[in-house]
């Protein structure tokens, strides 16, 4: 990750330890390559499945690096220590793998392939399909830990992994918009919409689900 120079001044002024600033770029690519293990664990996993089920378990896979701004942020906010190993032992969304699948049972098959890997951990696990967030989110979010081959050790990092839906996705894109909108007019009337169009993409995703199991089974007879 390129970082700015306001970035790393920033970075510097509040990280006050010795070594400070090296350590915290050392340990974001340390975070990097955590992230592309688990992208390609996925990857394989994608091709192998997509082969025995002729169709792709994931549509799509984004990762992504917390923005020092964030990371800065979340620590003031949750009043941790300005250090890069408070921020290693308490962060576990630093490296962030989003997957989008077409149907929901994807998702928990493509999970628990990843999960039963053994040099990965499970540090915890949120599914808010199974049990919605109250304003209507569904994903389900693993945190989980894999160990990285550098030149001089071997570290396990943490990595927070997100599955969900296209449908799921394309809610959650929307209601993110919202949430970091200020003063946003007709809030509460948006928000039960919101909350309305989820449970109606919960029965689609279902349906969807549904209708290829027929077309399978079709097929199979
Ligand atoms: P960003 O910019 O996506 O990274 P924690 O991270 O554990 O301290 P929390 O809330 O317990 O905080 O974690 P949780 O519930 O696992 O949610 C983490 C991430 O899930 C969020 O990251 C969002 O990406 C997503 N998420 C959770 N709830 C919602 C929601 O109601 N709406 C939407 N659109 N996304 C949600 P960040 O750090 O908030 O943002």
């Amino acid at each position: 990750m390129e970082m700015q120079a306001e970035n790393i001044q920033q970075i510097e002024m509040l990280l006050s330890e010795k070594d400070g600033i090296l350590r915290f770029r050392r340990t974001i690519m340390q975070y990097e390559c955590a992230m592309l293990e688990i992208k390609t664990k996925l990857d394989v996993l994608n091709t192998e499945l997509s082969l025995q089920k002729s169709r792709n378990p994931f549509e799509t896979i984004k990762c992504r690096i917390k923005s020092p701004e964030s990371i800065l942020e979340k620590m003031k906010r949750n009043n941790i220590p300005l250090t890069v190993e408070d921020m290693e032992k308490n962060l576990n969304d630093i490296a962030g793998i989003r997957v989008i699948c077409s149907f929901p049972d994807d998702i928990y098959m493509l999970a628990d392939c990843l999960l039963a890997q053994d040099d990965i951990r499970l540090v915890a696990r949120k599914d808010y399909i199974k049990k919605p967030k109250p304003n209507g989110y569904r994903s389900l979010h693993l945190i989980v830990e894999v160990p990285i081959f550098l030149t001089d050790e071997k570290k396990p990092m943490r990595v927070e992994v997100q599955f969900r839906t296209i449908a799921m996705d394309f809610w959650a894109s929307l209601e993110h918009k919202m949430k970091y909108k200020k003063h946003i007019a007709k809030a509460e009337s948006i928000s039960n919409e919101l909350f309305y169009c989820a449970e109606l993409i919960a029965q689609l995703d279902g349906r969807m689900q549904q209708i290829r199991e027929k077309i399978e089974d079709a097929a199979e007879a």
